[in-house]
């Protein structure tokens, strides 16, 4: 039963949004193998570091947006010093996070990479005073963790003479009128993928920028089957055109569930994605523990992201972050990694997530509930009630069941101020055969 209202659910979920799902060029059932590490990982690591982080400025935008000069943004190559970056201890504290990927930005829209790129171009290796790779050391770190590991990937360069976009409002020449000098620059960024794809066999490659051309234009077609020659297992994030394996909402936690398949929403901890001295506009522990959990309900991995100052040093309020989520994690494992999106919104009042063989159901109490919290709809005989990390047991009261109806009667459990947890209480409520839920109108129906 609750696949049947599963099923129609995500039909009418898909119809009224996703007009991306229709666009996207990959087949869901070929690339389900592949994408089963990710649909169990929920959360990955996402940061954001780069020359922009000397003056604590927007990435790449700043000069795009007229803020500060191109020549002036640049000079910041002369202050990127990575003197304190320690790899290893930024893989530490993503693995105590309990994230099973993270995202580095190979490069950004201003053009520098951050590794020791062959082609004529900027990198942190030859432009700066940090004078090397800071790829390798990282992506070694966290294989030896057994954390997957992604690369960022700017399309758009702004930086590059035959890249057509420059500045807002003022581009350098047109694609579509100067096919050689276009030629050129496809050349450039596709061997720069090359490059990643041939010496660090990145598990996931994440594309940005996508919307300055089209799928023609970019040969988005080619570029995805050049990673997948090289690695078939290679997931492609979706702003590739179209030719991208999932979907990618930025900075606003969907409202409903978004689709069938594979998603995620990256976000910032603060307000911006690069180290920026005044941002001081920290998301507690206790709000992303409930973003996080929201995401992992509509069926999404969460894409957290940080921004190392231009040393390589983390911000304090980051790590906490990351060290408070891990060690929530690590209480509520069992609620969050490799279980399913939850039951659909009206039945309960906060997240759900639905254990693989779909007789565990957990909910997600928000902030501090305490007292009677309610369910409606459900079908099942709840087996065993309890609060998960601290193991204690409670009882439940079924409501208003009439012997000869359908209609469930209404489930009230009584969560004692004791069990609390101080950021997200999770209780697993054990039932006694898959998950069914009852969306009739009542009495016989
Ligand atoms: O323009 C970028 C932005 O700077 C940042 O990198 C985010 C992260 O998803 N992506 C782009 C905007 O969508």
């Amino acid at each position: 039963m609750f696949k049947r209202y599963a099923s129609l659910f995500g039909l009418i979920i898909c119809c009224i949004s996703f007009k991306t799902f229709s666009q996207q060029k990959t087949d869901p059932e070929t690339i389900r193998p592949k994408m089963a590490w990710f649909e169990d990982a929920k959360l990955g690591i996402f940061i954001h570091w780069g020359i922009y982080a000397v003056n604590g400025i927007d990435e790449s935008w700043s000069f795009y947006n007229k803020k500060i000069s191109w020549p002036d943004y640049m000079k910041q190559l002369n202050g990127f010093t990575a003197s304190k970056y320690d790899p290893a201890a930024w893989a530490d504290l993503i693995k105590t996070s309990g994230a099973r990927y993270a995202v580095l930005t190979t490069k950004h829209h201003d053009g520098v990479a951050l590794w020791n790129t062959k082609e004529n171009h900027y990198s942190i290796a030859k432009n700066t005073p940090a004078k090397r790779d800071v790829l390798t050391p990282f992506y070694a770190e966290l294989r030896k963790r057994d954390i997957k590991v992604g690369a960022y990937f700017s399309l758009i360069d702004w930086s590059h003479p035959d890249y057509p976009g420059f500045l807002k409002d003022s581009s350098r020449y047109k694609a579509a009128n100067d096919t050689a000098k276009w030629n050129k620059f496809r050349s450039f960024f596709q061997s720069q993928i090359n490059e990643l794809s041939n010496q660090f066999n990145p598990d996931l490659f994440w594309f940005d920028g996508d919307w300055e051309h089209s799928a023609a234009e970019w040969e988005s077609e080619k570029v995805r089957s050049g990673i997948l020659a090289r690695n078939p297992n290679a997931i492609i994030n979706g702003r590739l055109m179209g030719y991208g394996d999932y979907d990618t909402p930025e900075q606003n936690v969907p409202v409903s569930r978004p689709k069938f398949n594979w998603w995620e929403l990256c976000m910032t901890v603060n307000n911006n994605w690069g180290f920026q001295h005044k941002d001081t506009n920290w998301k507690t522990p206790a709000q992303i523990i409930a973003l996080f959990a929201d995401v992992v309900s509509h069926g999404g991995n969460l894409l957290l992201d940080i921004g190392p100052r231009e040393d390589g040093s983390i911000p304090a309020q980051e790590v906490t972050v990351l060290k408070e989520l891990g060690s929530w994690n690590k209480k509520h494992s069992e609620a969050i990694f490799g279980t399913q999106a939850g039951i659909p919104a009206g039945h309960f009042y906060g997240p759900t997530t639905i254990s693989k063989d779909s007789t565990t159901l957990y909910l997600f109490l928000q902030g501090h509930t305490q007292g009677q919290i309610m369910i409606k709809g459900l079908s099942n005989q709840i087996k065993d009630i309890t609060v998960v990390g601290k193991g204690t047991k409670l009882t439940h009261q079924v409501v208003g069941k009439i012997s000869w109806s359908p209609v469930p009667g209404l489930i009230y459990i009584d969560v004692p101020a004791m069990s609390i947890d101080k950021y997200m209480t999770v209780l697993a409520l054990k039932l006694d055969k898959p998950v069914s839920l009852y969306r009739g109108k009542g009495g016989f129906e």
